[in-house]
């Protein structure tokens, strides 16, 4: 479909005002929001990163890029997130000390909220003891930790341990995500729960916060 094309070119020109209005026209004609979410921006989104990886555009490219993605992504979100009344649960997020992705972070946060859920979003870079600090504060069931880098994914291990060693354990769940994590990872760090996609997280989530 000729408009996704046109969405997913604009994000890669970093073109803010043109994917806006492209995501705009696209919810106009009747598109679903999730189809303009993977065929349109995160379509967009995969090829900056091919070309990133072969050093075809670098990171300046690659934030506008960001920029234009997340502002998409706010135009969906009324659209990917359903009115859920009544809380079901609450979840502290955020993305790990050291790593400042948050594209895939704030869609696990919507799709959360979607399911009804309340999202504590800390942002990005954020260390051990503020998820911790927020999961008390905010009576959360759940620290949903997002990482991109290998060189920060081991802060995750850092956060199971703290809540194991503290008055958390047993009550606060750790859940885990990110391009460079998998079950195997999760296993290892004795994290609760591992998912691959920003819809299985939300699925999962819920799962924990009513079993
Ligand atoms: Co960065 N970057 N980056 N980057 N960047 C990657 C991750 C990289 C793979 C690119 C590459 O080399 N091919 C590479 C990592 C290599 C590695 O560690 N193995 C990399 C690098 C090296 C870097 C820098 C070090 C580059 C530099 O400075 N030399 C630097 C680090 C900065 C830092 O964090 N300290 C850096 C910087 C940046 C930008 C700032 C320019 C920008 C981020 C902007 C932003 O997020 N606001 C950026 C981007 C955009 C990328 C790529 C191109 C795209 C990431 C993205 O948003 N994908 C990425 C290459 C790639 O992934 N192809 C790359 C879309 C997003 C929807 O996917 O986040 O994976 P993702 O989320 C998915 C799943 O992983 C999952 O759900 C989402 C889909 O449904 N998920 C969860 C995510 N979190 C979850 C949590 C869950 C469950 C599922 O439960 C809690």
């Amino acid at each position: 479909m000729s408009i996704l094309n046109d969405i997913s070119d604009a994000l890669q020109q970093g073109r803010v005002p043109k994917v806006k209005e492209f995501v705009q026209q696209a919810l106009d004609e009747g598109i679903p929001a999730s189809e303009i979410l993977e065929q349109g921006l995160l379509s967009g989104m995969n090829t900056i990163g091919e070309k990133f990886k072969n050093n075809e555009v670098f990171v300046p490219e690659v934030l506008i890029a960001a920029r234009a993605m997340n502002k998409g992504t706010e135009i969906l979100r009324p659209h990917l997130v359903a009115a859920g009344v009544e809380d079901k649960g609450t979840v502290v997020i955020g993305t790990v000390k050291g790593d400042l992705h948050d594209i895939g972070k704030n869609l696990v946060r919507m799709m959360m909220e979607g399911k009804g859920l309340k999202v504590i979003d800390l942002g990005v870079d954020v260390p051990v003891e503020r998820f911790l600090d927020a999961a008390r504060e905010n009576h959360a069931q759940i620290i949903a930790c997002s990482a991109l880098l290998t060189t920060t994914m081991g802060e995750m291990r850092n956060i199971v341990e703290a809540v194991e060693d503290s008055e958390l354990k047993g009550k606060v769940r750790v859940m885990i995500g990110g391009a460079p994590i998998t079950q195997a990872y999760c296993d290892q760090i004795g994290a609760d729960c591992y998912t691959p996609d920003a819809a299985s997280a939300a699925d999962a989530a819920l799962q924990l916060c009513t079993a």
